[in-house]
């Protein structure tokens, strides 16, 4: 079996614990790798590596940079079909998703690498004559980097590329589902030409590896994905060390679905938001809204598609939902069932246990159901994070929103509808970070914003221009040129 190690200063290294962990594949359960179970006293190394290495990084100016992230880019087109399927095996989307998770990074990499030439301040007048005033970014510093395992390489890419092109440094404590996409993330940026100690991976879990990194004292942001409740301690944690965060944390995302929308249409985007990736996204469409005139048509469209979907093995191009990522998971998953059928009395339309398809002994759910749920049920207001749908009935456009608004989180939405009016309507009143008109929940692109409202996060957004302010400070600069001292707010 194969032994991975941690990167700190520029060398792969074995944790001082000599202890390890193994990465299962949850489509047969066979072992991918083993890896450091890391402890504090590599965090600490790790963190004084990449505070060594912040000087002369924030020093190298931003288009030499964010050279290196375009030639990542590259070589991550070059190791596409590699990583994809690694990501297929290691996390157990199927594979076009798989090589997609790894085309966000690309992407991204791209999109990011252009901030190297363009990282903007503002200018602006001055109140007073024969003065400048502009603004412009400067790093934080070190960077605790703690991404989820759904994405194990775009969002990696998506927290780390920014980090680094603002000039920060970072210590990367991945998903320990996840291990072994993250040592290949690792490696592309070392080939890219990174720098040593300007990026430190250090594995194990939340506990070891997590929590001393969230606490240490020169560590001076976190950028987590990842669940509410770990969300909360880690801004806690950080709140009292004034230091600062970016966090994404839950989602329960509607598809409101009218009266006059294209069905076809609405049909696949609900079925894509949520069995896609075994609905193992926080964008995932975990409840439909359907107007009460087309309810019992659209239930059944949907029993019948969804009867349709193919459960296995996600290297099978036949297949269309892989399995959950791990036994916990799965049996989370389940929890919620069984609680929608006892608990909340739901109608269980479809699906509703695991399964074990032939051949395999992985963590497989079948796609499910759930009719008649109200609003007030756990099923459709707490995240379930797998593939379970809850199909809701509204009277109208307002009922609709109404109940789309009446959960904690503020991730994504959708609408499918003709009526320009009611789509401008849903535009407006809908609070979440993300609404896709006539598209499903999923499928953000990377050059726009990504992130939530409410209960999802703190109000940071990554991607897109945004992320810029999440992994810098923004320092403004004034320039006096009259020679004497002129005092601001008319004071003379
Ligand atoms: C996530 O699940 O945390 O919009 C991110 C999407 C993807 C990103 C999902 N581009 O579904």
């Amino acid at each position: 079996m194969t032994e991975y190690f941690n990167y700190i200063n520029g060398k792969w290294v074995k944790s001082l614990s000599k202890k390890t962990f193994v990465s299962l594949n949850p489509t047969n359960k066979k072992i991918i790798g083993k890896f450091q179970r890391s402890n504090k006293q590599d965090v600490e190394k790790a963190v004084r590596a990449a505070k060594d290495a912040f000087d002369s990084w924030k020093n190298t100016p931003a288009p030499r940079r964010a050279d290196i992230l375009l030639k990542a880019a590259q070589i991550l087109k070059e190791r596409k079909k590699e990583i994809g399927t690694l990501v297929s095996r290691e996390m157990g989307k199927v594979l076009k998703e798989g090589l997609g998770d790894v085309q966000e990074a690309i992407d991204f990499f791209e999109y990011i690498a252009g901030e190297g030439r363009r990282l903007f301040g503002r200018t602006t007048p001055s109140e007073l004559p024969d003065k400048f005033a502009m603004t412009f970014h400067i790093p934080i510093g070190v960077c605790g980097i703690i991404p989820p395992w759904n994405f194990p390489i775009a969002i990696p890419a998506w927290k780390i590329a920014p980090a680094l092109v603002c000039g920060n440094t970072v210590v990367f404590k991945p998903a320990s589902d996840t291990p072994l996409c993250a040592v290949r993330f690792v490696e592309v940026l070392e080939k890219a030409g990174l720098p040593k100690g300007v990026l430190n991976l250090v594995t194990g879990s939340g506990t070891e590896v997590g929590v001393p990194l969230v606490e240490h004292p020169d560590v001076k942001m976190i950028s987590f994905t990842g669940s509410l409740k770990t969300g909360k301690f880690i801004a806690s944690t950080c709140a009292a060390l004034m230091k600062r965060t970016g966090l994404e944390l839950g989602g329960k995302n509607a598809i409101i679905v009218m009266d006059d929308a294209n069905l076809d249409s609405a049909l696949e985007g609900v079925i894509w938001g949520a069995f896609g990736t075994a609905g193992q996204r926080c964008t995932a469409t975990s409840r439909v809204i359907v107007h009460e005139k087309i309810y019992s048509k659209f239930e059944k469209m949907l029993l019948k598609r969804t009867k349709a979907l193919r459960l296995g093995d996600p290297l099978d191009k036949s297949i269309d939902v892989g399995p959950i990522v791990n036994e916990k998971q799965l049996e989370r998953i389940n929890g919620y069932v069984i609680l929608g059928k006892m608990k909340d009395k739901a109608k269980l339309l479809i699906g509703g246990c695991k399964y074990t398809p032939r051949a395999y002994d992985g963590f497989f759910y079948k796609p499910t159901i759930f009719s008649n749920v109200t609003k007030e049920m756990t099923i459709a207001k707490e995240e379930i994070f797998g593939p379970v749908l809850c199909l809701m009935k509204a009277k109208d456009l307002d009922d609709a929103i109404e109940i789309c608004n009446s959960i904690e989180y503020g991730l994504s939405s959708a609408i499918y509808t003709t009526n320009i009016t009611s789509a401008f309507k849903a535009i407006e009143k809908i609070n979440t970070g993300l609404t896709y008109v006539n598209s499903s929940t999923i499928g953000s692109e990377v050059h726009l914003p990504f992130g939530g409202t409410k209960h999802t996060g703190n109000g940071t957004r990554e991607a897109g221009w945004s992320c810029l302010n999440e992994f810098s400070e923004e320092k403004t600069i004034y320039i006096d040129y009259s020679g004497k001292l002129q005092k601001a707010q008319g004071i003379d």
